[in-house]
C-alpha cells in the first residue's frame, strides 16, 4: 500500500508540477457469500481487499479539475462551474457522476482541482474496480473541499453515479464494501434495511483465496441488468413486496405463470438469501464444514439457476474442490457479478501457499490462461490519508 501511495504522489508530481496536498485510497471487494441478491433486499457478505485505488490531488485556483492516470495518457479536464454530465472517455464518467451528486449531497462548489489516480485493483476481476474508483473519487472531494460526508450517504451517492453516469444497475454490496471495510472485519449487509454490520473474521487459520480467471465475458452490457429485472419480474408475478418475504413455496407455487428462467432466477434468491443466513451462522459457530457446502451450493445455484457463471470460473471452483478437505480448502464459488471475474476459496491457513500454487498450475494447464491468484484479509476501507 506504501508503494502504491507513493507511486501516486510521483505520478502526481510528474504530471502537474507540484505536491499533492490530499491523497484519498478506496479498496476492491471480495464477497464470501450472497451473489445477486442484494438488490433483492438479501443479505450479503463481503470485505473490503487490500488493493486500493488511490488519488493524489491539490486545488489548482481554477474553475477546472483535471485527472491524470496511470494507466491512461493525456489528461482529461471537466468544468467543475457548470452541471457536470457524462462524456468521454468512457472511464471519465466515474468522476463526473462521483462529483455530480458528491455537489447535490454536500451542497456545496467543488473548486478546480488536479488530481493523479493509479490502482491496484485488478480491473474486469469481479473485484469492484469501479466502486473503489467511484470511492476514492468521492473520498478526495472530501479532501479538497473540506465537506465529510455521512459514510453511507458517501456510499449511496457512488452507486447513484454508477447508476445513471455508467448505466450499470447495480446494488448496494460494493461501494458500501468499499466505503465500510475495517480491517479483520465483514462488511455484513442487510440489503433491506440498507444497515452495514461489521463480523470479526480474524481467525489466524483461515485464509481468504482470490481468484481472477482473467477472462471478462459481458456485464454492464446487459447480463446484470437482465438478471435483475427477471427478479423483478418474478417478485411481482409473486405478488410480494420484498424477496425477503417470499419463501421458497411460494416460488414454486409460481412456478407455472412465471415461465422456467424467471423461476430459475427466483429459486436462486429464496435459497441465496437462506444460504447467507445460514453462513453467518456456521462462520460464528466456526462451522467450517456447514460454511464449505452452503459455498459450493452457492456456486452451483449462480452457475444452473442464475446463468451467471462462466467455463473459466466452473473449471477455478472445480481445482480448489479437487483438493477437499484433505487438502486444506473449506469451500469455494465465484465472486461478484460473474461473467467471467474472480472465484473466492476459503481454506486452512497452513495449506494456502501450496493451494495458491496447484490452482494456479492447473488452471493455466486447462484453459491456457495465466490467473492471477492472491491471498487476501480484510482491509480498511475508503480514507483520506
Ligand atoms: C456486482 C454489483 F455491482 C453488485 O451490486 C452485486 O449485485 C454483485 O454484482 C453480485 O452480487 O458486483
Amino acid at each position: 500500500m506504501n508503494t502504491l501511495i507513493e507511486k501516486a504522489k510521483d505520478g502526481f508530481t510528474s504530471t502537474f508540477g507540484k505536491e499533492p496536498t490530499v491523497i484519498a485510497a478506496a479498496p476492491g471487494r471480495v464477497n464470501l457469500i450472497g451473489e445477486h441478491i442484494d438488490y433483492c433486499d438479501g443479505f450479503v457478505m463481503p470485505f473490503a481487499l487490500e488493493q486500493n485505488f488511490v488519488i493524489a490531488a491539490a486545488p489548482n485556483g481554477t474553475t477546472t479539475a483535471r485527472f491524470g492516470d496511470a494507466k491512461v495518457e493525456g489528461i482529461i479536464e471537466i468544468d467543475v462551474a457548470g452541471e457536470i454530465t457524462e462524456s468521454t472517455p468512457k472511464w471519465s464518467n466515474y468522476p463526473r457522476g462521483v462529483m455530480h451528486y458528491f455537489r447535490e449531497e454536500a451542497g456545496c462548489t467543488i473548486p478546480g482541482f488536479d488530481a493523479y489516480i493509479i490502482s491496484n485493483v485488478p480491473s474486469g476481476g469481479g473485484l469492484s474496480s469501479s466502486a473503489a474508483f467511484e470511492l476514492s473519487v468521492a473520498t478526495m472531494l472530501e479532501g479538497i473541499t473540506g465537506e465529510k460526508l455521512n459514510t453511507k450517504t458517501k456510499a449511496l451517492l457512488c452507486q447513484k453515479a454508477e447508476h445513471v453516469f455508467a448505466h450499470c444497475p447495480c446494488g448496494i454490496m460494493d461501494q458500501f464494501a468499499s466505503a465500510f471495510g475495517e480491517t479483520d472485519r465483514l462488511v455484513m449487509i442487510d440489503c433491506q434495511s440498507g444497515e452495514p454490520t461489521l463480523v470479526p473474521f480474524e481467525n489466524p487459520d483461515l485464509t481468504v483465496i482470490v481468484a481472477n480467471t482473467c477472462v471478462e465475458h459481458e456485464l454492464s452490457d446487459g447480463g446484470y441488468a437482465s438478471r435483475r429485472k427477471a427478479t423483478e419480474d418474478g417478485l411481482k408475478i409473486i405478488g410480494k413486496n420484498s424477496w425477503r418475504d417470499v419463501s421458497m413455496s411460494d416460488v414454486d407455487a409460481a412456478k407455472d405463470t412465471m415461465g422456467d428462467v424467471v423461476y430459475r432466477r427466483g429459486h436462486h434468491v429464496v435459497g441465496e438469501i437462506q444460504r447467507t443466513i445460514d453462513a453467518a451462522a456456521a462462520l460464528k459457530a466456526n462451522d467450517f464444514d456447514t460454511l464449505g457446502s452452503l459455498m459450493y451450493a452457492s456456486h452451483a445455484s449462480l452457475r444452473d439457476d442464475f446463468e451467471v457463471s462462466c467455463e473459466e470460473l466452473d473449471i477455478m471452483v472445480d481445482i480448489a474442490r479437487s483438493m477437499g478437505k484433505e487438502g486444506g480448502v473449506i469451500g469455494a464459488r465465484m465472486t461478484g457479478g460473474g461473467f467471467g471475474g474472480s472465484t473466492v476459496t476459503l481454506c486452512e491457513s497452513d495449506k494456502a501457499d501450496d493451494i495458491v500454487a496447484a490452482m494456479t498450475e492447473q488452471y493455466k494447464e486447462q484453459t491456457g490462461i495465466d490467473p492471477e491468484i492472491f491471498t487476501s484479509r480484510p482491509s480498511k476501507g475508503a480514507r483520506l490519508i
